[in-house]
């Protein structure tokens, strides 16, 4: 196996966890290359379920390297908590196996406070984001304000870096936002428990990743969110403040495109969505109730009900355009086990006018309505299935148009959360 990225085709959650974790074998190297820990990336081996927001999930398999590349943004107190969890699982017993880019921003108390204190204040303008201060975070590195972490691990650095911000954060918090300020002291001192703590996983991330790469060494880029998700070629304003597409892979650690071979899409049988924005195929209904339920579609970091619909074709295209996606792994299969019939986006009547691609303005896509196209289920439970020519003929014939539809192929079937329930085909 070659380098290979893997996005969300979707809005996320469509289980890259899962999919990472079974590449990982394969690979040497697993890096997070954006977001930070609004992502909640589920893992199922055996009996143990495992959700890691930040820790790539190549770090269930012992002696592999995960990295935490540039692109991240990183919640000290979080890392803290998830390596703490990791290794009184008996995980992560080498602390050689984890590094942190030196250059990647941290997320600071202020991040956290703007974040949930704007949202409270947008009424229907909410984006509906997690709350964990991701959006203020990159709003800084942008504005290149931002503290990062080889400058919170040098203590006269972070005190001056520090000092600069906190003016003007605790302005926006008081004056625009009506909440009470942070002091310089209290952060201060808390942040630099945790530097004592981080220190020891710092690298020069790229250098290590660019000599994995000379090497020959097999890296496994582990995106979070997903593409409808991205700053850039997502329902903007309704998007994470990273590029979650595949391009991200590249700014987020320093490796080179031409040194990236495959690039995986994960898209669920339908789809889902957290947070505020345009969803044409969601349902608001019975349907969509039964899919929350039986694919148990809750946030796995904020528990929050994910709004649920049919599998959208227009989506599937588009994340294979704007990614370059060489395969697509399909999850969540089992989940229409019990379904009569199947419904397909196959275009948007918008307008009195049919679209078979995305519209780009946000206010067409939200008029867009979706044009079906209904397949027969198999009503059958498929969970114990692991080779494709042993699926129900309708759940066959299912995949081959959504194959057909997105103009991919299709190189996985996943029939369940844990490992093994899975289906190679390429
Ligand atoms: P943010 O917090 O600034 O990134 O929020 C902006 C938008 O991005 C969405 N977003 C997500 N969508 C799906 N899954 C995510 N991770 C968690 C999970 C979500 C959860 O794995 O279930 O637990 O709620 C994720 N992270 C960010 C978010 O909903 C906003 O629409
Ligand atoms: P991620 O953010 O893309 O890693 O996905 P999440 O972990 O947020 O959500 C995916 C959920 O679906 C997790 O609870 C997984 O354990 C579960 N899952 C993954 N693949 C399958 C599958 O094929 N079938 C079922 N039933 N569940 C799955
Ligand atoms: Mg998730």
């Amino acid at each position: 196996m070659a380098n290979v990225v893997v996005v969300g085709a979707q809005w996320g959650d469509e289980g890259k966890g899962k999919v990472v974790d079974i590449y990982t074998e394969f690979a040497d190297d697993v890096v997070r290359y954006q977001g930070g820990n609004n992502a909640g990336h589920t893992l199922v081996v055996g009996e143990e379920k495992v959700v890691l927001h930040l820790i790539p999930s190549g770090v269930l398999h012992a002696g592999k390297r995960c990295i935490i590349g540039n692109g991240v943004v990183l919640d000290p107190e979080v890392f803290i908590r998830e390596i703490t969890n990791l290794k009184a699982a008996g995980r992560l017993q080498d602390d050689s196996c984890l590094l942190l880019s030196e250059s990647l921003h941290v997320i600071m108390p202020y991040h956290k406070r703007i974040d949930i204190a704007r949202e409270a204040q947008s009424g229907d303008k909410k984006i509906g984001t997690t709350g964990r201060g991701i959006g203020p975070t990159y709003e800084d590195k942008i504005g290149r304000r931002g503290i990062r972490l080889m400058d919170l691990i040098n203590k006269d650095q972070f005190a001056r870096k520090l000092k600069e911000q906190l003016p003007e954060k605790n302005f926006i918090l008081e004056k625009m936002l009506g909440e009470s300020p942070l002091t310089f002291e209290e952060i201060f001192e808390q942040y630099n428990g945790y530097a004592d703590i981080l220190r020891r996983y710092v690298a020069d991330t790229t250098l290590v990743l660019h000599r994995d790469v000379r090497e020959g060494k097999k890296i496994l880029f582990e995106g979070a969110q997903g593409t409808m998700l991205d700053v850039d070629h997502g329902t903007y304003p309704f998007v994470t403040s990273s590029s979650t597409c595949a391009g991200g892979a590249c700014t987020g650690t320093g490796v080179s495109p031409r040194d990236i071979h495959e690039i995986i899409g994960i898209s669920k049988a339908y789809i889902t969505r957290v947070g505020s924005g345009p969803f044409p195929t969601e349902l608001l209904d019975a349907t969509g109730e039964q899919l929350r339920a039986t694919g148990h579609e809750f946030g796995a970091t904020t528990g929050r009900p994910r709004r649920c619909g049919w599998f959208d074709a227009l989506v599937a295209k588009y994340a294979v355009r704007v990614n370059g996606l060489t395969g697509i792994a399909l999850t969540k299969l089992d989940v229409l086990d019990e379904f009569a019939t199947i419904r397909v986006c196959t275009a948007y009547s918008c307008n009195g006018e049919i679209l078979d691609e995305l519209p780009s303005n946000l206010d067409l896509f939200e008029k867009c309505r979706p044009v079906y196209e209904e397949l027969p289920g198999w009503q059958t439970d498929i969970s114990k299935i692991r080779n494709f020519a042993d699926l129900p003929e309708n759940a066959r014939n299912y995949v081959k148009r959504l194959e057909q539809l997105s103009g991919c192929p299709i190189v996985m079937v996943s029939v369940g959360p844990r490992r093994d329930e899975t289906i190679i085909l390429h």
